[in-house]
């Protein structure tokens, strides 16, 4: 392992000083800004503040006056709680003022927040779940090196507690298979994590094996050594691969009474040890930093124009999966030059690999490493690209924080979940998503999909692309017959009505592949005489809740919800939910127990929520 010296820094005497300076600023208002406030985590941005001053004021190319500059670097804070460093950063390259960053910092309204969102427009995507920041960071500099092919480069400041996270490494894993030379990740090797030392505490050898192996450049330097970090920095610009600059850092740095004291974590200094400490540093300081401007770009692939998207058709009755249908239309939304598509090692299945095959150049195999596959979608919004990324949806819980977080980011991505429910048959329960609709509903401002044929399933994927917020749609693995005319409309927050009348006894609802029972059923009861309204609810939420009114008010409540998908948080409660209030007689049909093994019909069957079941339902229900 050797460590970067520094020896070949250009750095001048004058110029060291006035770095010491503005690292002593960035200390200063750390403190002053999270002793104000009463909370935040000064340690955590002690330790970085050297790190951050030689890279805002010597390779950070960013117009701090256009943020929205396609040609602007990114600087992504991984280990979000050093919020009074970044702040601190904003402060010293005059976006933010003193009196904000010191009256304003955490409190109720402000901008400020405990941890960086992207309510700040020099913030990327919101970080402070650790292990997030880095991961967002390769999709970013992926939409750069493959995408934009711009110059720009992506900085992630990272923890070394935070290194722990297995998201880390699948981000390590794909920036060293994508050889991401315009990705460095910063790591302050502190030695303390929250309750104490780090797994690895100040062994950088280890770091440095660890990096090395996924393919990274290593850089270990002193990370209070000016001249070190600087030419450590120059050399990760220039470099063709990964550069993780592997900082050896003393947590606190700058305040003998809290430097490498295990206890200090995310507290704020009292008072008298604040005056202490700023005195000691120096005093306030309202030094301006001018750092280096980026070049002028003119990103490659935007600049393409986009060809008019032709849906593909199917015939009425065919039968074909919704999931092949997704993949259709991807390709036919390939003519659109951001929109790009990513897989989770399953495209042969979610039929993602239509997209890899006619749009080679706009597609990312992720492989099986789902955290990392959300944060790719997450990094490539950021460069207003229009991600579409695709796995089974009982795999996106691998990576629901991702999920969660892209609802605080406010990023606008497009989920697609394969294999949804029993009907997936012989594979069995871990192959089946039960929870999906729970998880996606959840999260803020997300709208969560559900067609049940090739039309719906095309339309509905074509509205997602200009959607903002989380867009999630669930796709099927069997073949059913398609119910719709080529063409025809699915607003989103609809519905479609497929039976029924003004004077109907019952109406059944389902989505997706209930929809298929539902119509069965329907078809027998009308046998029997019974009027039956069926609902397509294809969109879950937003949900048609005039159209759901309309048929309670109808049938007199009486309603049989059918989903495949356990009751918890599905189209059941989503109903039930839009109904609260109206006098109802509902019987909600969902996967209760663990499945097992079976075909498509044996599972639904014995889930209680196939043909027979919907009819028994309504039978029960109108018979009362
Ligand atoms: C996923 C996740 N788990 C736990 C936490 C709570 N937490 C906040 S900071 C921290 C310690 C981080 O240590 P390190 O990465 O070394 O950063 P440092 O503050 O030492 O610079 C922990 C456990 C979190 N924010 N996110």
């Amino acid at each position: 392992m050797a460590m970067t010296r520094g020896a070949t820094s250009s750095l001048g005497d004058g110029q060291i000083a006035r770095l010491r300076e503005l690292a002593a600023q960035l200390r200063v208002d750390s403190i002053r800004s999270s002793t104000a406030a009463g909370s935040g985590h000064p340690t955590s941005s002690l330790s970085a503040a050297d790190l951050l001053a030689v890279l805002i004021a010597r390779h950070l190319r960013y117009d701090w006056s256009t943020p929205d500059n396609p040609a602007n670097d990114h600087l992504i804070f991984s280990k979000g709680h050093a919020s009074p460093l970044l702040y601190s950063v904003f402060k010293a390259v005059g976006v933010v003022s003193d009196d904000e960053l010191v009256n304003a910092y955490r409190r109720f309204g402000s901008r400020l927040e405990g941890h960086p969102t992207p309510v700040l427009p020099w913030v990327d995507v919101a970080t402070g779940s650790l292990g997030q920041g880095l991961p967002v960071g390769v999709g970013v500099a992926l939409a750069g090196k493959y995408l934009d092919r711009a110059p720009f480069h992506v900085w992630a400041l990272c923890g070394d507690s935070e290194m722990t996270e297995g998201s880390m490494w699948e981000a390590l894993d794909k920036g060293g298979f994508y050889g991401l030379g315009n990705l460095t990740a910063v790591v302050d090797v502190n030695r303390l994590g929250q309750r104490g030392p780090t797994e690895l505490q100040w062994d950088l050898e280890a770091y440095w094996r660890r990096v090395e192996a996924f393919g990274w450049r290593a850089a270990v330097v002193d990370g209070h050594d000016l001249r070190a970090i600087d030419e450590a920095f120059a050399q990760a610009r220039q470099a063709d691969r990964p550069t993780a600059v592997l900082a050896r850092t003393v947590k606190g740095k700058g305040v003998p009474e809290v430097e490498d004291q295990p206890d200090w974590h995310g507290k704020p200094l009292p008072a008298d040890m604040a005056d202490r400490a700023v005195a000691a540093l120096g005093g306030v300081r309202q030094l301006q930093v001018a750092g280096p401007m980026p070049q002028p770009v003119s990103p490659a692939a935007r600049s393409a124009a986009a060809e008019p998207v032709t849906l593909p058709r199917y015939g009425k009755g065919e039968k074909v999966a919704t999931r092949k249908a997704y993949g259709d239309a991807l390709v036919a939304l390939g003519s659109r030059p951001d929109v790009v598509v990513l897989d989770g090692e399953v495209g042969n299945s979610t039929y993602s690999d239509e997209f890899a095959t006619a749009y080679p150049d706009r597609f990312f195999e992720i492989f099986i490493a789902e955290q990392q596959l959300v944060a790719a979608a997450v990094g490539l919004q950021v460069r207003d690209y229009r991600p579409f990324a695709s796995t089974f949806a009982a795999f996106f819980s691998r990576a629901y924080d991702f999920v969660r977080m892209s609802g605080i980011s406010r990023a606008n991505i497009r989920l697609s979940g394969s294999h949804a429910g029993v009907e997936i048959g012989a594979d069995g329960p871990s192959q089946m998503g039960l929870e999906d609709l729970a998880e996606m509903r959840a999260v803020n401002g997300s709208t969560v999909l559900y067609p049940s044929d090739a039309v719906s399933c095309v339309a509905l994927v074509a509205e997602m692309a200009d959607r903002q917020g989380v867009n999630y749609i669930r796709t099927t693995r069997g073949a059913y017959p398609v119910l719709y005319d080529n063409g025809e409309s699915f607003p989103v927050g609809g519905s479609k009505q497929l039976r029924g009348s003004d004077h109907d006894d019952v109406t059944l609802v389902g989505a997706g592949v209930t929809v298929h029972n539902c119509l069965a059923a329907a078809d027998h009861l009308a046998k029997d005489g019974l009027r039956v309204r069926v609902i397509d609810l294809y969109s879950v939420k937003p949900i048609d809740r005039p159209a759901l009114l309309d048929a309670a008010h109808t049938g007199d409540g009486r309603l049989v919800i059918v989903e495949d998908h356990y009751p918890e948080g599905g189209i059941g409660e989503a109903v039930l939910h839009a109904l609260a209030g109206e006098p109802l007689q509902p019987i909600h049909l969902a996967v209760r127990g663990l499945p097992a093994s079976g075909t498509p019909t044996e599972q639904m069957d014995a889930a209680g929520i196939g043909v027979n079941a919907v009819i028994e339902a309504a039978r029960a229900l109108t018979r009362r």
